[in-house]
């Protein structure tokens, strides 16, 4: 029998990541999307499998991390050998104007789901989401043992989480595990993060769609990885013989100065005839440098990571110049 896995945040970057891992792996995969007006499955299109087709191995399901009843009714019915928590109000410049809504969705929505999985007393093992963001101000490097010290409503959620996912192991002997995952970016990036947002940029200033970029804080210093090896760990977490808590990162130190350099000269451009400053980008408190440890992952589940953020900026504007091409031609 294949196993199966239910992935909420499929819609996301690492959602389809994952779900092409696991889909590759021979897994039935269970997605959760949440209603939307207009199509918010554009990065799992390319896998999307019609609804009338026996034997499918992809499955889209409509529920919410805001409704409780919804993920017991859903866990009842598929009892996935797996469970994937990527959902969340992710993006930390938000969280600040919607502190309560990123504590409902991002930090509650994790214990609707650990309390889904204890009330329909199903056999599951679950994967939750935990970031570096944890970590704020507590200096670099950061590893498992790193005290947290979150610095935006999205950091303090994540902790919120990532101690609900904790207790439920110890309170309920759960197989419940946290990867604490350093910055990880890809092409199917959310264009609103600083990388996304950079790479983006420079493929319409080269087609002459826009002249300025505004940026905020460029001393932020960040490891960036890339997102699709980031998901093998989450599998990895999940197969262990014990469930336990661990950092995935590169372990290298790029400030967002370095980056837009990179991508910038990538592009064939000069960053500073082109960027701007604009506060509105600046948080009320900021994460001055994460930078990870991932010792742990590498000794214990044998993870590492393989493209450096020089490769990363590189494949980021490649994809964003041929995205731009394509949409421009057709
Ligand atoms: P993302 O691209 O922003 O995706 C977030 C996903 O959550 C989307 O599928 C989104 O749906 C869904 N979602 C939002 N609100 C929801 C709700 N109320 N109910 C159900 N689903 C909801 O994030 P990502 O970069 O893939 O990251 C995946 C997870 O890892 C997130 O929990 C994030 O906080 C965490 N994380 C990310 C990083 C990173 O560097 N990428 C690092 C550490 C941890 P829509 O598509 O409809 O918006
Ligand atoms: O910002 C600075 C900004 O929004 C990175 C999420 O996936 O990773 C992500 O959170 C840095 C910050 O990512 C702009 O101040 C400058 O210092 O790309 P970001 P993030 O805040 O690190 C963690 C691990 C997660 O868990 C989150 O879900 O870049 N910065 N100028 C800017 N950032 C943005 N977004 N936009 C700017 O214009």
């Amino acid at each position: 029998m294949s196993k199966s896995a239910l992935i909420t945040g499929i819609t996301g970057q690492d959602g389809s990541y994952l779900t092409e891992l696991l889909l590759e792996k021979g897994y039935t995969v269970h997605g959760l999307v949440r209603r939307s007006s207009s199509f918010n499955t554009g990065r799992i299109d390319h896998l999307y499998e019609d609804p009338h087709d026996e034997g499918r191995s992809l499955v889209l399901h409509h529920a919410d991390l805001g409704d409780g009843v919804a993920l017991v009714n859903l866990l009842r019915d598929l009892r996935p050998d797996e469970v994937y928590n990527l959902g969340a109000q992710s993006h930390v410049r938000v969280s600040f104007d919607s502190p309560l809504y990123t504590g409902d969705v991002t930090g509650m929505g994790t214990v609707r789901l650990l309390e889904a999985i204890r009330a329909s007393g199903i056999d599951t093992r679950i994967y939750q989401a935990s970031s570096s963001e944890m970590f704020g101000a507590a200096p670099p490097p950061q590893n498992e043992a790193t005290p947290f010290h979150p610095r935006s409503p999205y950091g303090c959620a994540k902790v919120f989480g990532y101690w609900s996912t904790v207790n439920y192991r110890e309170a309920y002997g759960l197989f419940a595990v946290n990867g604490i995952l350093f910055n990880h970016e890809s092409p199917r990036r959310g264009e609103t993060f600083v990388t996304r947002k950079i790479t983006r940029a420079v493929a319409r200033i080269r087609a002459g769609l826009q002249r300025h970029l505004y940026l905020g804080n460029l001393d932020a210093v960040r490891d960036w990885g890339y997102a699709p090896e980031y998901v093998e760990a989450m599998w990895l977490m999940l197969q262990a013989d014990a469930p336990d808590d661990y950092v995935v990162a590169t372990g290298v130190a790029t400030s967002v100065r370095d980056f837009l350099q990179e991508a910038f000269r990538a592009g064939g451009l000069d960053w500073e005839e082109h960027v701007r400053f604009d506060p509105k980008y600046e948080r009320p408190s900021e994460v001055d440098a994460l930078i990870g440890d991932a010792a742990k992952a590498q000794d214990r589940l044998g993870w590492k990571p393989r493209v450096m953020w020089p490769e990363l900026a590189r494949l980021m504007v490649e994809a964003d110049i041929s995205a731009l091409d394509a949409e421009l031609s057709g």
